[in-house]
């Protein structure tokens, strides 16, 4: 812990607990230094989005829904920002869509894998892929330690949901024939732009939402959700968030006065 007390009436209580949640999973040896980097630049885009879930996300999620309950092997690949935020969605994601969980990471360290399978497991996990000697698979033409991979998961998955990703990975998963599903706050990025559905929203919020989905659509039938899934259009999707941060900004540009960007 970092001994920091968030009041509860402040305005950006919960960022801020967010963040003590990150600081005290880096201390744990769960996020990767450069997690903490990368959590920051997804604040500065949720504030342009006004840190809530968008239509477009929502779009997004439903898709992402589909596709999960269309696969035949369904993998959640699992970061050191992921397992710190969303522990407890990512196992009851996996239950509800019959999906794998695996540990993949950009800095891989056996301490970080064992970690973050301790964290993942304490949340309910049976089963936690991709650790230590199990990632013995190599995604072809990748160099970063990404590329190790479980060859009972993400190896012969058909469809990968990526939470917080990079660019290459996506890349070479989506060379590999298979569907990628990535959570991103940022619509610019490369792993935005690659994938083939992007949810444009904070983990935090877009992992539960996603749960609750998948949990109706299993009701539906296989018709409906191949439905969802031929309707969706990820680039077009994707400019609708950028829609969204134009208009929002034009709108406060305008508006000029009682600004308040948080802290
Ligand atoms: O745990 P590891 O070793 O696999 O490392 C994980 C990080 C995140 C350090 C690694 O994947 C990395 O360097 O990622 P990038 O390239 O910085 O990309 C992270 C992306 O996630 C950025 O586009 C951020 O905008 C976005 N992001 C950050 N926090 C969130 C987020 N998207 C959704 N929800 C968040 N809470």
């Amino acid at each position: 812990m970092t001994n920091v007390e968030i009041p509860p009436e402040h305005p950006r209580a919960e960022s801020l607990k967010i963040r003590e949640k990150l600081i005290e999973n880096y201390v744990n040896g769960v996020v990767a230094s450069a997690g903490l980097i990368a959590h920051g630049r997804g604040e500065a885009f949720d504030y342009l989005l006004g840190e809530r879930t968008t239509e477009p996300a929502l779009k997004a999620i439903k898709a992402a829904a589909a596709a999960l309950l269309t696969a035949e092997r369904p993998v959640i690949s699992v970061n050191g920002n992921t397992a710190a935020l969303a522990a407890e969605d990512t196992v009851k994601l996996a239950k509800a869509a019959d999906a794998k969980i695996e540990v993949n990471l950009f800095y891989r360290s056996i301490e970080r894998e064992t970690a973050i399978k301790r964290l993942l497991e304490k949340a309910g996990a049976a089963e936690v892929l991709g650790v230590g000697e199990d990632a013995s698979a190599r995604i072809p033409e990748l160099t970063s330690e990404r590329r190790r991979v479980d060859p009972r998961g993400i190896l012969i998955a058909d469809v990968v949901l990526v939470p917080l990703e990079d660019g290459d990975r996506t890349e070479a998963l989506v060379r590999m024939g298979k569907k990628v599903i990535a959570i991103d706050l940022n619509p610019l990025s490369r792993t935005a732009q690659k994938a083939s559905i992007t949810i444009v929203d904070n983990v935090v919020r877009a992992m539960p939402k996603l749960v609750e989905t998948v949990k109706k659509l299993k009701m539906e039938s296989l018709d409906k959700r191949r439905k969802i899934l031929l309707q969706f259009d990820n680039h077009r999707n994707l400019a609708e968030s950028l829609n969204i941060i134009r208009e929002r900004l034009s709108k406060l540009a305008e508006e000029g006065k009682n600004i308040v960007f948080g802290k």
